[in-house]
């Protein structure tokens, strides 16, 4: 046989595996809680997040991202499955098992000839499925030496800093050999409560003082669900948990949740729990001189009292050591982060990689006097979402057009080029990626783009006391009801007027126009996602 007849019967014979080669990989990025107020691409008024901004400079910043239901079990079912909470049947984190054996995004991908890869926190409870290897951390797993579950069922204690941890997994399964393209699904628990630090970043932050958000002092007028929460830094945030004002068992008062803190920094070794203590002591010597008794919670009133008295000062104290541990924690992030974007790097694989990055949804930074997120409200509805883009997608900067976490299936799907279900509620984000190479299809799809997304959320009764509530929000409106138990409730915001979302117009003379608009579109929504409960 001739040399090039042969070649070219070579070819032939691997022409399905070399197509594949030229389909991009997949590193998707998500963090818990990690919101948009504490990334410098998103926000300069607090801390900086070079790596993470990295990301957006080389590629796009998504504007207007949010999540249908913002709380970390339902998101990440909505991201597996490109769907609403009511139709993948995960709604909330208490009573939710997530059923393995619907269709999922992994799952098409693996058909779609992708190997799939699950690192880090998954907190959907059932094994995960559609994934050729995973190790996931139990539960919300644990910062220190945390234990990971491997796919033969063993669990495993590792020695280090999660973040840490998560980041040399995912790329030691990088490194492996892979004739396919693949998806890598590296899933953090930094930034969840209790915000504990790694030990290098201790010191960080501490000469810092950050400015009180503009509507920390809220005093919920108007907004009947909001003033039921327990989730205010002065009155819910605890002061051994949260703020780790922890000398030892003898001399630390006992608080509700002084025994899981006691659980979490019981897994640092002797040697890592002297340099821990070496810091937070102190700190909390002088917290309890100073403050004595009486200065774990706060009365709810102090949250609108600002008149220098005590409460205040110890409600302000409060927000500086939140917002300094939370800090350092999205510090290691961040440089963990930078390790992955440098492998993809150094091994020549930017070019061919999405790389995405984006939160399990966004939190309150302080904003109305809180932390925590699962309201609607601006803060916790959104979500980071920057993406570094293979080398054909040639958009740059900002966009600007809504999105949720059920447009990532079927954007992973669509770049993998396989089919996307009727069924997934989503749309791809392709058409928003492309810049100059966009097809007249796709012009078509940007120009009809939604114009409102929708949002339900469900966990109530439960921590934190957030009424179950739906709503639908447009680039200029958002109409939201809460609703069963104890409320019943319409709130309607014109977030161009008032941004913070303190004054609820609904039923209000001169909003009857738009109300009814509102009504008329979370309606066509509530049918087009065919949500029952309307
Ligand atoms: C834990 C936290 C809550 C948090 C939920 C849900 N309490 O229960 O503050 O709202 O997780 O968070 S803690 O005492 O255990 O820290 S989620 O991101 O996983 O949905
Ligand atoms: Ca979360």
């Amino acid at each position: 046989m001739k040399r090039e007849t042969c070649l070219l019967l070579l070819a032939a014979t691997h022409a399905p595996l070399l197509a594949q080669h030229t389909r991009p990989n997949i590193v998707y990025i998500m963090t818990d809680d990690h919101t948009a107020q504490m990334m410098s691409c998103y926000d300069t008024r607090y801390i900086e997040t070079p790596n993470l901004d990295r990301i957006a400079a080389d590629g796009v910043r998504f504007t207007n991202s949010f999540v249908a239901n913002s709380l970390s079990g339902p998101s990440r079912a909505c991201m597996l499955t490109g769907k609403h909470s009511h139709k993948n049947g995960f709604t909330n984190n208490e009573h939710g098992i997530f059923d393995g054996s619907q269709q999922t995004m992994p799952k098409l991908l693996q058909r779609a000839g992708y190997e799939t890869c699950l690192i880090g926190k998954w907190h959907l409870v059932s094994t995960p499925t559609g994934f050729d290897h995973w190790e996931i951390l139990p539960a919300q797993g644990d910062y220190y030496n945390p234990t990971f579950i491997q796919m033969n069922g063993r669990h495993v204690v590792d020695s280090g800093y999660v973040t840490r941890l998560i980041t040399d997994k995912a790329l030691a399964w990088m490194d492996g050999k892979r004739e396919k393209p693949f998806a890598l699904f590296i899933h953090h628990k930094a930034c969840h409560r209790a915000w504990l630090p790694a030990l290098d970043d201790l010191e960080l932050y501490e000469d810092k003082t950050f400015d009180l958000p503009p509507e920390f002092h809220d005093d919920y007028a108007t907004r009947e669900a909001a003033g039921k929460t327990e989730m205010e830094i002065g009155k819910d945030m605890d002061i051994v948990y949260d703020t780790k004002m922890y000398v030892s068992h003898a001399e630390t008062p006992a608080t509700r949740l002084s025994s899981s803190y006691e659980r979490m920094i019981g897994r640092l070794s002797p040697a890592e729990r002297s340099r821990y203590d070496a810091f937070y002591v102190p700190l909390s010597k002088t917290f309890y001189q100073e403050w004595g008794n009486g200065y774990n919670f706060l009365p709810r009133q102090s949250q609108s009292s600002i008149d220098g008295s005590r409460d205040a000062r110890l409600l302000e104290w409060k927000y500086q050591r939140y917002m300094r541990d939370y800090a350092k924690v999205v510090h290691s992030l961040d440089q963990e982060v930078g390790r992955v974007l440098d492998y993809l790097e150094t091994h020549g694989m930017l070019d061919n990689t999405l790389i995405v990055y984006t939160s399990d949804q966004g939190f309150y930074m302080g904003e109305h006097g809180w932390f925590d997120k699962r309201f609607m409200y601006e803060e916790s509805l959104a979500t980071p979402l920057v993406m570094h883009l293979p080398k054909s997608y040639q958009r740059r900067g900002a966009i600007d057009e809504m999105v949720q976490n059920i447009d990532y299936a079927p954007t992973f799907l669509d770049l993998a080029g396989a089919p996307i279900p009727k069924d997934i509620q989503g749309v791809s984000l392709l058409p928003l990626l492309k810049g100059k190479a966009a097809t007249k299809e796709d012009k078509k799809a940007i120009k009809r783009w939604r114009d409102a997304i929708y949002y339900h959320y469900y966990e109530y009764p439960a921590e934190h006391d957030v009424r179950r509530h739906y709503g639908i929000r447009t680039d200029r409106y958002k109409l939201i009801h809460f609703y069963g138990h104890d409320v019943n409730t319409w709130e309607l915001f014109d977030l161009k007027k008032d941004p913070h979302e303190l004054h609820n117009l609904y039923g209000q003379p001169g909003m009857e126009r738009v109300q009814k608009q509102m009504h008329r579109r979370l309606e066509q929504l509530q049918i087009q996602y065919d949500d029952p409960q309307r």
